[in-house]
């Protein structure tokens, strides 16, 4: 009987230390999930989950002020814009405080086929949520397919339209979150997501388009992207 008890007690102790182990290895699962990128640079387009995603679940920031902007232009209040020119802000505190993420943004945006497009990679082909944070020194802007494309992977999305708020003008830009999609289907490796500006009358009877912050993509793969520092060479144009 007491060789039994030893045992019982000795099975316990690794039930509860197996239970403890499993209990801590959740937890540190739990506290990666939650805790990616609190912090980590939404610039590079490493991920930042954080509060609110569904475990598994990150949500990664491309900024529009890291794509490619060069051969890009647009006709702006005060002349046309070029290049690395179309990042607005200073990446400062203050304007990162006026909801502008990483502090900067991409405008303007008004020509008809003007075109910011996002070269993102994927470790697994997932569904995932798209959403783009935008804003308008127009009046209220109504996006839809006719007037601002967004493609993923050549595909063009028929997304319901989305209102966007004006804002007074350029410095005092405000951005809201949009979702295009919750069932963007992105494929192993690189996947290619645009947004491009279609003729319309937004400004004035003449072609206009938002102001982009960034887009977010929420997904269950791993992505990764080359972002360019397009803030470091405005004025360069
Ligand atoms: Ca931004």
């Amino acid at each position: 009987m007491k060789k039994q008890a030893t045992f019982g007690k000795k099975l316990f102790g690794i039930l509860a230390a197996a239970a403890g182990l499993l209990v801590c290895l959740f937890g540190f699962a739990a506290c990666i999930d939650s805790g990616i990128g609190d912090g980590t640079g939404n610039g590079d387009g490493t991920g930042n989950g954080g509060g609110g995603d569904t475990p598994g679940m990150t949500t990664y920031t491309f900024e529009a002020e890291y794509v490619d902007l060069d051969g890009l232009y647009s006709p702006s209040y005060s002349g046309s814009v070029y290049g690395a020119d179309l990042v607005y802000g200073g990446g400062t505190q203050a304007d990162k405080d006026k909801g502008w993420s990483n502090g900067y943004y991409v405008g303007p945006t008004y020509l008809d086929g003007f075109c910011l497009r996002f070269a993102v990679n994927s470790d697994a082909a997932k569904s995932a949520t798209l959403i783009i944070r935008v804003g308008s020194e127009l009046p209220d802007l109504a996006l839809a397919p006719s007037n601002f494309e967004i493609k993923v992977n050549a595909a063009a999305l028929s997304y319901s339209s989305l209102s966007v708020t004006t804002a007074v003008d350029m410095p005092g830009m405000t951005f809201a979150d949009k979702t295009v999609s919750t069932n963007v289907q992105l494929a192993q490796g690189e996947n290619e997501i645009t947004l491009t500006v279609k003729a319309n009358t937004f400004k004035g009877g003449d072609t206009g388009g938002p102001m982009v912050d960034c887009i977010k993509i929420k997904t269950e793969a791993s992505l990764t992207w080359t972002p360019i520092d397009n803030p470091a060479n405005a004025g360069m144009a």
